[in-house]
């Protein structure tokens, strides 16, 4: 069932089946791997992101996005898969019965159960794609906020192992966040401790 939450913004609970969601987080977990793994992130103003995260395709460098190298280890960033690319389309397609094509990004979130993400806008793409959201393990409170201020109004969204978000349109430039992951939700077939987020973009470079 889609769930549109505001102009643009689709929510589909369940999208990934089970078998799928297990695939995702097995692809995940190399990822996460050195060399170019999993990485603690430092904000412009100095802050530390509580959840860590692995690029694929480009890689936050401080402060802007490059295709280039890992800060951390110096290692080139690990590609973005073909595969990656049919998903996000095809999530594209599901949400918002467009076509939408051109992939090459994704940035992946690991949260443990104290992780939160503030609010913030994701405006380093060049292109005005729609962002596709794919959560795994525990459920979070996700927090869509507008376009002006960092505060209300907005909503708040419980996200589920499998369920897929697309923000496209007047949603693509909102303020968003994540002020709670629940411990221990997760399905417990699914093998994870934590949340995982994986956001698949269009980079425009
Ligand atoms: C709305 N990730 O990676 S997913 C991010 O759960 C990010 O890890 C959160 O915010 C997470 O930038 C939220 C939902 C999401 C992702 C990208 C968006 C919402 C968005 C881009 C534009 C608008
Ligand atoms: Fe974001």
């Amino acid at each position: 069932a889609r769930a549109p939450i505001a102009p643009g913004a689709v929510h589909i609970p369940d999208w990934l089946a089970p078998e799928r969601q297990r695939e995702l987080l097995d692809a995940c977990r190399e990822w996460a791997r050195p060399p170019a793994g999993l990485r603690t992130v430092h904000t412009p103003g100095g802050g530390t992101m509580t959840a860590r995260q692995v690029c694929l395709g480009w890689h936050w460098y401080p402060y802007a996005y490059a295709r280039t190298v890992a800060d951390g280890d110096g290692a080139p960033v690990k590609p973005f898969p073909h595969w990656l690319g049919e998903l996000a389309s095809r999530a594209v397609r599901d949400a918002l019965d467009v076509d939408a094509s051109g992939y090459d990004i994704a940035l992946i979130n690991f949260y443990d159960g104290d992780a939160r993400m503030g609010m913030h806008r994701d405006s380093d793409e060049k292109t005005d794609a729609p962002v596709v959201s794919l959560s795994l393990g525990d459920t979070c409170v996700f927090r869509f906020g507008n376009t002006e201020t960092r505060t209300r109004p907005y909503t708040d969204v419980e996200l589920r192992s499998g369920d897929l978000f697309v923000f496209g349109g007047p949603s693509r430039l909102a303020y968003h966040g994540v002020p709670r992951v629940h411990p221990g939700t997760a399905p417990p077939e699914l093998g994870l401790t934590g949340r995982l987020n994986i956001t698949l973009r269009v980079s425009g470079l």
